[in-house]
């Protein structure tokens, strides 16, 4: 790293930015996306570039987004005059198309919402340990390059994380389409993106800053980034030794301008607008959070699991109801056959009871004869 393009974060006047300067920043990075969009080739490349002084260096596979999968969390520490960072990025695994693997991704918003979760609940505590925090302050979002549009399953996943986290959108593999249908296929997304009501983060244009504001249009308009990811030294037609892809017809360059976004974004991430995007999660989806769960639950209360979410928890009362319903019903057919049977018992004891009497009555009849005839055979 390069003292000119430090991490710049340094030299932000800023409320926050003093308490943040006098602990050092907590900055959390997420990559979400389909499988093999190059999630993991990405932050590679952020550590063999402008991150490869970073000191402490660590992966490990912890947190368990599921079953089957794990996501991976590297861990780093940088370090600017005497500004610390402590950068954390999540590689989470790739989900599966739509069709086959309807609500694979799910596990991916709930980890989000489950760091706002550990955070809030930690607050809560009255001792003031140092905080565990994995709140995601960055979340990039993985476009196949189909050179088309989006696709459902994208808008669906980009509408729900864009209201829990700072989104921004990437196309991944920008070397696999021409320049103009990469012009063309961000056009489209930014489309989409607008007519879908997708929020996305967008850098705050400051007024009073004149470099500032022209800086934070360029981002604005350069999204969704065009990503190239390689961690490959290459050498170029002009003999350049660059990160990059080989190709018959030249060399994709990851820091070139001309070939994909990669350095604004990773300029927007870790050094013009890292504290923006601190400030924006704190403020309004770290409290977007909150405020919900507070109007939701009881001071203390658990969280509401997915399975007591309001849909959920519709059918499950609509089935709940139609259960009660059919026993009610069938304990009213059980009563009515009883009452018949009682009626019917009744019937039969008194069908009994005047068979008894009747049989009673030709015994008499029969005694009578008998006594009757006793005496005529005397007199024989
Ligand atoms: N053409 C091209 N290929 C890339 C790029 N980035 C990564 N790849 C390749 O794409 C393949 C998948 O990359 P990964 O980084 O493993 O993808 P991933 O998104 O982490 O995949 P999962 O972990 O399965 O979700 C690898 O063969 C990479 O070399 C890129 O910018 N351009
Ligand atoms: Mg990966």
């Amino acid at each position: 790293m390069s003292s000119s393009t430090g991490i710049g974060i340094a030299n932000l006047p800023n409320q926050r930015h003093k308490i943040v300067a006098k602990q050092g920043a907590h900055f959390t990075i997420m990559v979400v996306g389909e499988s093999g969009l190059g999630k993991t080739t990405l932050i590679n490349t952020l550590f063999s570039t402008e991150l490869s002084s970073a000191k402490d260096y660590r992966r490990r596979h912890v947190k368990q987004l599921d079953k089957l999968t794990e996501v991976e969390i590297i861990k780093a520490e940088l370090e600017e005059k005497s500004f610390k960072v402590k950068l954390t990025v999540i590689d989470t695994p790739g989900f599966g198309d739509y069709v086959n693997n309807k609500d694979s991704w799910a596990p991916i918003i709930d980890f989000v919402d489950d760091q706002h979760e550990l955070y809030m609940r930690q607050e809560q505590q009255p001792q003031r340990e140092e905080k565990s925090d994995l709140r995601v302050h960055a979340c990039l979002y993985f476009i196949r390059p189909t050179g088309h549009t989006l696709k459902p399953l994208d808008i669906e996943i980009m509408k729900r994380l864009g209201t829990r986290v700072n989104l921004i959108p990437v196309v991944a593999k920008a070397d696999t389409l021409t320049q103009n249908d990469l012009a063309l296929f961000k056009k489209r997304i930014r489309d989409v993106v607008n007519a879908q009501g997708i929020r996305i983060y967008t850098p705050p244009v400051e007024t009073d800053d004149e470099q500032g504001a022209e800086h934070a249009r360029i981002l604005a308009a350069a999204m969704p980034f065009s990503i190239i990811g390689s961690t490959e030294d290459v050498t170029t037609l002009d003999g350049r030794v660059v990160k990059g892809r080989e190709y018959l017809w030249g060399v994709a360059e990851v820091e070139n301008e001309n070939h994909c976004d990669f350095k604004k974004l990773r300029s927007l991430l870790i050094r013009t607008h890292m504290l923006d995007l601190i400030n924006t999660t704190e403020d309004l989806h770290y409290e977007n959070y909150r405020q919900q769960q507070m109007e939701t639950r009881k001071y203390g209360e658990p969280k509401v699991k997915k399975l007591d979410n309001p849909k959920f928890k519709e059918e499950e009362e609509a089935l709940r109801k139609r259960f009660t319903e059919q026993v009610k019903a069938e304990e009213a057919r059980f009563r009515q056959w009883e009452q018949h049977l009682i009626a019917e018992r009744d019937r039969l004891n008194k069908d009994l009871e005047s068979a008894h009497s009747a049989i009673k009555q030709l015994e008499a009849e029969l005694d009578a004869l008998q006594v009757g005839y006793g005496r005529g055979s005397q007199r024989r």
